[in-house]
């Protein structure tokens, strides 16, 4: 025979545990493609809250320590970073030359003066907005901070995807590539579950590589 009053309070007692356990997080993947079609890494992509319950989670991901910029081989690595508004960014220079990093962009002005070895205290973003890198020695040097306004991040990878998970609610979508001929509209999404979301980005052709030597003519 059941008890059924052990029943009751085992159901009264996992509802209990429902309300009180965090959010469940769905899995947002966004894939972004060119115009033409082609898969577009390097591009930005936020997931703002619109709504109390997709904002109540929102202190944990800057709880890692600084996101991290290096320069290597004369190139900032990663070329684009998403952070959280109030989060820190480390700059290591692994080259054995000298760097001199410095943003004049609204959203950040800022310099760490010629520097190799010893890296200098991460630089904090409290405002939202893109971040332009370049490097006083080296003309060449472009990297690019998209701080957003939500913990809920990241860049396209070679495949042009990014997988954000989001508790459910609503949601702006925020897409941003340092090529795109204009500012892509923001648009609400709906998060309920599980979502793929496939957008285009029509970008300028990227800049055509230099010749380093032989090989680079023969894969021609
Ligand atoms: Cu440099």
């Amino acid at each position: 025979m059941r008890d059924n009053g052990s029943n009751i309070a085992a159901a009264a007692l996992a509802t209990l545990v429902a309300l009180a356990a965090p959010a469940v997080a769905d899995s947002v993947t966004v894939a972004v493609r060119t115009a033409d079609g082609d898969a577009l890494s390097g591009a930005a992509v936020v997931l703002r809250p619109l709504d109390a319950a997709a904002a109540a989670p929102a202190a944990a991901p800057t709880a890692a320590g600084p996101a991290t910029m290096a320069q290597q081989n004369q190139e900032f690595t990663p070329g684009v970073l998403t952070v959280s508004r109030g989060g820190a960014v480390s700059f290591p220079n692994l080259d054995a030359v000298q760097h001199h990093v410095y943003s004049f962009s609204a959203a950040r002005t800022f310099e760490l003066p010629l520097y190799k070895g010893e890296t200098p205290p991460p630089v904090a973003f409290d405002q939202a907005g893109v971040v332009t890198l370049g490097c006083n020695i080296h003309d060449h040097m472009r990297g690019f901070i998209v701080v957003a306004d939500s913990p809920f991040h990241g860049v396209t990878d070679d495949a042009g995807r990014i997988e954000l998970d989001v508790p459910a609610g609503e949601y702006q979508l925020v897409l941003w590539h340092a090529r795109q001929r204009e500012t892509p509209a923001a648009e609400s999404i709906a998060v309920s579950g599980p979502l793929t979301l496939d957008r285009r980005l029509d970008v300028r052709p990227p800049p055509k590589p230099v010749v380093k030597g032989l090989k680079a003519w023969v894969a021609e």
